[in-house]
């Protein structure tokens, strides 16, 4: 395999300018799907080149071929599933052979796809091949079972524009701009380091080694689609970036941003990054440990070994035309004040190694604690400090749930004048019956109601958690899974802290202070939660209440002390 690109434009999936203006306004016209957040990454790298060979969306051939063994039907490796899934109504609305629209959430037409495939994937065992379990554990799994249609259609795509970005423009290139600035600036041997983190002292430090060892240039090529839930946003990360960069020498370094949608699928997903960065025209790729890794399955097991991924590269590398970099786990050696890769250190008995992970420096940044220099830059940390003030001073969601008549709005209203007493927040309550007065009036209560009901009151929590302010949610919110899409939600903006009101519905029945329980067992009301609809009782909320004998105020007491406890106030 040469070590030098050749650096030739790739193709892509775009017509001309003036074809582009004449198919947009007969698209118009198109029956048209409303791509989700993950689908414009998709469709914006597919159009690019940056997906390349792919001419479109998966057909049913490929799929099977990518799931199975990670090649589409015609032998060529390719790792991940690249389908455009959508419901099964929409789905059923076309005719195999016609084009339909690709929009934007705007409602902007990017595309134009000719449907030839439409079939309903077996998505547990596309859970199973591509993700190493059917467990919802790993956010692309769940993506895939809770959020993903019913439906995949495939076809060829006929790319109209790009996606439009706002933000951080000159810092986003196409695979042929990267190729055309590699040619002009005569870089014929580039190492690519894929990130979702801010970059702290340890990582300048291993690309600096990467790119000597492979005398290479150093392109940080950090992803800006989608990342794992709960990421630090990338608005901060590349502005921690751009910090970091005046750290590197500007003749051999440069940044470039990927607006990829990670599945943080370990050795697959590593083989795909590969594949990709050889669009991009690089030709050295670091791999570390546990690469894209997605965190614990639900027994707490790493879903992936540890080198995995390197070894699924590697066996490869030859075919992808693009070679591994190892990744060395860099640790501070106190007693010579600078960085050495672990498995090069002879003196580890006589020396003070250093090291601060992921999750000791979440903590310290939660809670407001001291962040050492041979850790960080104190440009990065003061950014990371600026987005992820102390836990105190974040945004939190308080959400209550139980039946009818359990209790839920009074506490609620206590808990609401008690934070309001201790001040520094704003305080919002999203009672039950507040809601459906201002929110949801024209809504029931069959399941498809109540979950948009509560999927509502979840979105302006979110809003107002992601804004630093406190909401107090306090419908029934019978469905587990609704439930937890609304924690996932608000999780990525701050703490979710389920409290169940376990008043059991004999006492809430007996209490019945609105008078509707006796009209459920009438008959008179349909669909009553307890008496004629299910509640799934929460299996580990936060907190859990009992009112029977309790008094109100030292119920929303119990939540301030659990609040306390999560460090979300101060006492
Ligand atoms: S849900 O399921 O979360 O969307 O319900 P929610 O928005 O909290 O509304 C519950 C209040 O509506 C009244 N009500 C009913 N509750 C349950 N089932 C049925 N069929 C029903 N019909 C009306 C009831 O007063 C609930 O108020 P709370 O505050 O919970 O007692």
């Amino acid at each position: 395999m040469s070590t030098l690109s050749n650096l030739a434009p790739i193709p892509e999936l775009y017509v001309s300018y003036e074809s582009a203006q004449k198919l947009k306004v007969e698209a118009a016209s198109l029956k048209s799907h409303d791509l989700s957040p993950r689908q414009i990454c998709d469709l914006e790298l597919l159009m690019n080149g940056g997906f390349n060979p792919l001419k479109g969306f998966l057909s049913e051939a490929d799929y099977n071929g990518v799931v199975e063994n990670m090649r589409l039907a015609d032998g060529q490796l390719w790792p991940m599933p690249i389908t455009l899934d959508v419901s099964e109504d929409f789905a059923q609305s076309l005719e195999i052979g016609e084009d339909i629209a690709l929009r934007d959430q705007e409602g902007v037409i990017l595309a134009t796809m000719t449907v030839t495939d439409r079939w309903e994937p077996n998505k547990s065992v596309e859970a199973e091949k591509v993700f190493g379990a059917d467990d919802i554990a790993h956010p692309a799994v769940d993506y895939l079972h809770n959020q993903a249609g019913k439906i995949y259609l495939g076809g060829p795509i006929t790319g109209i524009q790009q996606p439009v970005h706002y933000d951080f423009r000159a810092r986003r290139d196409t695979p042929n701009e990267l190729r055309a600035y590699f040619r002009k600036l005569g870089w014929r041997k580039i190492v690519a380091f894929q990130t979702r983190n801010p970059l702290h002292r340890a990582h300048q430090e291993l690309t600096f080694r990467a790119a000597r060892e492979a005398e290479a240039n150093l392109l940080i090529h950090p992803v800006v689609g989608m990342t794992k839930p709960g990421d630090v946003d990338h608005f901060t990360r590349v502005r921690c970036y751009e910090a970091v960069l005046d750290k590197y020498p500007a003749s051999t370094t440069s940044m470039s941003l990927l607006p990829l949608a990670m599945r943080m699928a370990g050795p697959r997903e590593a083989v795909w990054h590969g594949l990709i960065r050889k669009n991009h025209g690089l030709t050295h790729f670091i791999v570390g440990r546990d690469h894209a890794g997605p965190g614990k399955n639900s027994q707490g097991e790493d879903f992936y070994g540890p080198y995995d991924a390197q070894e699924l590269f590697q066996e490869h590398e030859e075919e992808m035309g693009i070679k591994m970099v190892p990744f060395k786990h860099m640790v501070w050696v106190a007693e010579r004040a600078q960085y050495e890769a672990i498995d090069e250190i002879e003196d580890k008995d006589d020396i003070t190694i250093l090291n601060i992970s992921g999750t000791e420096l979440r903590r310290r940044l939660a809670e407001g604690l001291e962040i050492p220099e041979w850790f960080s830059f104190p440009e990065v940390v003061s950014e990371l400090r600026k987005t992820k003030p102390p836990r105190a001073n974040q945004g939190f969601t308080v959400f209550f749930t139980g039946f009818s008549g359990s209790g839920k709005s009074t506490i609620a209203n206590a808990l609401m004048v008690k934070l309001m007493e201790m001040g520094g927040r704003p305080v919002t309550l999203l009672d039950g019956d507040i809601v459906r007065k201002n929110l949801s009036s024209e809504l029931g209560f069959s399941k498809e109601h109540r979950d948009l009901n509560i999927q509502r009151i979840g979105y302006v929590a979110s809003e107002i958690t992601k804004n630093g302010g406190i909401a107090i949610c306090a419908p029934i919110a019978p469905y587990a899974t609704t439930r937890r899409q609304v924690r996932q939600g608000i999780e990525q903006y701050g703490a979710f802290v389920e409290v169940h009101v376990a008043t059991s519905i004999e006492e809430c029945e007996r209490r019945d202070r609105k008078g509707l329980y006796k009209l459920a067992r009438e008959g008179k009301i349909k669909e009553f939660t307890g008496i004629s609809d299910p509640y799934d009782v929460p299996e580990n909320p936060e907190l859990r209440v009992e009112t029977e004998n309790v008094d109100v105020d030292n119920c929303a007491h119990q939540v301030i002390l659990k609040l306390e406890a999560m460090g979300l106030i101060k006492g």
